[in-house]
């Protein structure tokens, strides 16, 4: 697996910054494109969590899918603020690994969107099928370490189905408390994945409720899952076109249908009979109001 956890220890971002700077520059896989980021010749202005980066840094750093935040960073930070996901004690398919799509909000650049989209190999629930996606997006300040910079998650589950529910919490104006559990000893929200149907929720309890739904509920474990993950880049600007040479969609880590295999998240096709990746990776529905949980 991804060395989540130790990523995920959740160090304060300052020393986010100050990590791993050694790499940051002749490890990327994509040293062939994408713009630098080289400190004191930022352009366009990024965000002041950028600057410090880029600053700490003394070099130039790869921004492989040109939103202004360099390769390293968006790894980092991905990691850091990931919520607790609780996986349910009663799924049977529950192999996964979470694509994630980071950006700076678009209306409030300092801070930053990040959606994940968990896919999993086999959705194991009624009507089940190869393939299943399901996303969750973060808007979290990246100047506050995690997971207090956390400021609001939102869970889409079934998104587009009669089954279809939107949840969001957080610290923001208006928001609803979010359930919370212990990973390396610090308070994260958590986000329930439910039985075999994998829908996202926020609460133990509604997730449950939707036996029609989500037959089986959901659980909260005691160890946060762990998955690997990979940076889908931005529109335009892929840092993925394949998932089995590029991601975690690989025969070795338990990825074996072939209909799976060697898949473009930014192109036409689906993965499985899930929903379309390209476009849920920009569905305005993910984009939490920094000003508010309200839709
Ligand atoms: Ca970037
Ligand atoms: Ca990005």
């Amino acid at each position: 697996m991804h060395a989540v956890v130790s990523r995920a220890s959740l160090l304060p971002v300052a020393a986010l910054f100050f990590a791993h700077l050694s790499c940051l520059v002749s490890s990327s896989p994509f040293a062939d494109r994408g713009p630098d980021i080289e400190a004191g010749a930022l352009s366009p202005r990024p965000p002041h969590f950028v600057r410090s980066y880029a600053a700490a840094a003394g070099e130039r750093l790869k921004d492989s899918d040109a939103d202004g935040i360099p390769d390293d960073l968006e790894d980092e930070l991905a990691h850091a603020y990931f919520p607790f996901y609780s996986l349910s004690a009663h799924d049977r398919c529950p192999l996964h690994g979470v694509l994630y799509r980071l950006s700076p909000h678009p209306r409030s650049p300092d801070k930053i969107l990040i959606r994940y989209d968990v896919l999993y190999q086999h959705d194991c629930g009624l009507r089940g099928h190869v393939g299943d996606s399901e996303l969750f997006s973060v808007l979290a300040d990246p100047s506050v370490p995690a997971p207090q910079g956390i400021l609001a998650v939102r869970t889409v589950a079934h998104h587009g189905t009669l089954c279809e529910s939107v949840m969001t919490c957080g610290r923001l104006p208006g928001c609803k408390s979010c359930s919370w559990a212990l990973r390396d000893g610090q308070r994260y929200p958590v986000v329930f994945s439910s039985a075999n149907k994998h829908g996202s929720y926020l609460s133990e309890e509604i997730c449950s409720f939707s036996f029609v739904c989500d037959f089986g509920g959901c659980s909260r474990q005691a160890v946060a899952a762990a998955p690997p993950m990979t940076n889908a880049g931005e529109p335009g600007n892929s840092m993925v076109a394949d998932l089995t040479t590029s991601g975690f969609v690989r025969p070795e880590l338990g990825w074996t249908e072939p209909q799976l295999q060697r898949f473009d998240p930014w192109g036409e096709g689906r993965f499985g009979k899930s929903g379309h990746m390209a476009k849920d990776l920009t569905d305005k529905l993910y984009e939490i109001d920094p000003r508010s949980c309200e839709r």
